[in-house]
Order: C-alpha cells, then sequence, then structure tokens
C-alpha cells in the first residue's frame, strides 16, 4: 500500500518535472525583458538599427530614456512611421523617462519633434512575439 502510494507519487513527479521542462524550453515561463532603447545612447538620433540582432516578446518593457523636451516618442502606426508622420500619433510619451509595455504585435515608435525621424533615423520597429 506504502509502496503504491510512493511509486504513485513518483511517477506524478516526474510528469511535473517533464511538463516544467518543456514549459521552459518553451520559454512559457521566461520572465518578461527590460531594454533600454538606443543601450548607453538612450532615445536618440540614428536608434533605428538598435533593434537588429534583438528579440522581443509579449511583455517586455521598453525604457525610452532622453532629454525631456529636446526628443519625445509617438506610437504610431506602419504609415507613420514610415513617412514620419507626427500629426495623428496612437499615443505619445514625453516624460524622459517612459516605460512601454508590448503587447504581441507590431509596435512603430518615432521622435516628433522637427526632422529628427526623417532626418535622424529616430524610428524603430517593433516586433514582439
Ligand atoms: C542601418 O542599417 C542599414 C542597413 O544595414 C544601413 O544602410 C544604415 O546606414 C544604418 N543606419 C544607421 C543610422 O546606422
Ligand atoms: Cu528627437
Amino acid at each position: 500500500m506504502a509502496q503504491g502510494r510512493g511509486g504513485a507519487t513518483q511517477a506524478t513527479m516526474a510528469i511535473g518535472l517533464v511538463m516544467l521542462a518543456l514549459l521552459l524550453l518553451n520559454g512559457e515561463l521566461a520572465e518578461s525583458e527590460q531594454f533600454t532603447v538606443g543601450d548607453n545612447h538612450g532615445w536618440d538620433f540614428d536608434v533605428i538599427n538598435w533593434t537588429n540582432g534583438k528579440t522581443f516578446h509579449a511583455d517586455d518593457i521598453l525604457e525610452f530614456k532622453y532629454q525631456k523636451g529636446y526628443h519625445n516618442v509617438l506610437k504610431v502606426d506602419s504609415n507613420g512611421y514610415a513617412n514620419c508622420k507626427s500629426d495623428n500619433p496612437i499615443s505619445t510619451f514625453e516624460s524622459g523617462d517612459d516605460h512601454i509595455t508590448l503587447a504581441r504585435g507590431t509596435h512603430y515608435f518615432i521622435c516628433g519633434i522637427s526632422n529628427h525621424c526623417s532626418h535622424g533615423n529616430m524610428k524603430i520597429k517593433i516586433i514582439a512575439q
């Protein structure tokens, strides 16, 4: 009796461990990551290629650090991104230290100040998996 229960418990634990391993392999238990956009340069000119080689996931957090008033962060649609249109953003951030949590999908951010987007490459496209 005691032996039978012990066996069942061990089997349950083994199954549990296998499931845990599968979840870990799948990245399901991975904690959300925080990225400082532009790394040490922050949200600044020529940030456009900062995303190269990075993988983003839903619930990751982007931190945009910049001098308040000198830059801002506009979340725009694909057209706004392609044409650096700052007149109709989805949302506007301008604290100088903005934290944006990514939903799954494609996100576009540009700087809406002067011609920083069109002439300064201050734009990023983020695909959150
Ligand atoms: C970004 O990468 C593209 C393609 O490699 C390159 O042509 C462009 O000059 C880069 N832009 C900046 C600002 O680094
Ligand atoms: Cu700017």
